[in-house]
């Protein structure tokens, strides 16, 4: 992957698979394919998604996991092209928040309103907005799909007071729309493998999809070490100290590796939320 230029207040950055292989790319257009089938196929994180509805009838649905581990996606997380990337962005060391599936299906896959993930985070206790999200596309994502759309530069604007539609949070709508007056909307088109960097403050959302194209996407948030949350059962929970990064190389080393250990997965059982902690066989 080559990253494009980085400026320290930058708010989204893009990185691309490379079509050769290159002592920093994490991965070729070829590596991309078993890497899909590694974070999507049978047996994967996948199979402890969760609907989250969207307010419109529709549901997006996700599957979120705390602890890297050590199989495929904890290798991707934990690769210096993410996660020293992510520092930089930061200016400090880090540590892993959390890493999502975006299941955004054909057809009928639900929207994200506008917000910002501080607008989650800032609720959770954490006191500083000194966090940013890794957003790789699995599937290609364009206008039809229901790909990102962001506020260019209204990270700059501080939190946004959110509200609660379906199981989302969405920023004041009538701040939004003077943004958006005043500042440019991004459509973020992404190949396969492409992924951008943002900040927790940055207003972001999707559209539905309608389309017989699905969008999958993978995302990974990282806090620095000093923003530890005010509430006492997120700190041993969430909060792991700084993340043990490796190098690039190990995704490809890693292959196709399913194996869950080490991970604390979201599971929905009837209308209540557990974490199921998993350990070495
Ligand atoms: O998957 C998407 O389209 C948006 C995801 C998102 O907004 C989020 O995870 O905060």
């Amino acid at each position: 992957m080559q990253l494009t230029t980085c400026t320290p207040d930058s708010e989204i950055q893009l990185v691309r698979p490379s079509t050769r292989n290159t002592p920093t790319c994490l991965g070729t257009h070829q590596s991309l394919h078993w890497f899909k089938d590694a974070v999507t196929g049978p047996g994967s994180l996948t199979s402890y998604a969760y609907a989250n509805d969207d307010g419109a009838g529709r549901d997006a649905r996700m599957c979120i996991w705390y602890n890297t581990g050590n199989d495929t996606t904890g290798a991707l997380s934990r690769s210096k092209k993410i996660a020293n990337t992510a520092s930089k962005l930061l200016g400090t060391d880090l540590y892993h928040y959390h890493s999502k599936i975006m299941m955004k299906d054909a057809r009928d896959g639900g929207r994200f309103v506008w917000h910002q993930d501080y607008g989650y985070w800032y609720s959770f206790g954490y006191l500083f907005p000194d966090m940013l999200t890794v957003f790789m596309a699995l599937d290609p994502c364009g206008r039809e799909n229901g790909c990102l759309q962001v506020i260019r530069g209204s990270h700059r604007c501080g939190r946004i007071d959110h509200s609660v539609v379906g199981d989302q949070k969405v920023a004041d709508l009538e701040r939004v729309a003077q943004l958006e007056k005043r500042l440019e909307t991004l459509h973020v088109e992404l190949k396969a493998g492409d992924a951008i960097f943002f900040h927790s403050n940055l207003l972001h959302s999707s559209s539905s999809n309608t389309s017989e194209q699905r969008r999958w996407a993978i995302a990974s948030a990282y806090n620095s070490v000093h923003n530890v949350p005010d509430k006492d059962e997120m700190v041993g929970k969430q909060c792991r100290g700084p993340i043990q990064q490796l190098d690039n190389e190990a995704v490809v080393k890693t292959g196709v590796n399913r194996d869950l250990s080490g991970k604390e997965v979201k599971v929905k059982r009837g209308a209540m939320f557990e974490f199921e902690t998993f350990f070495p066989a």
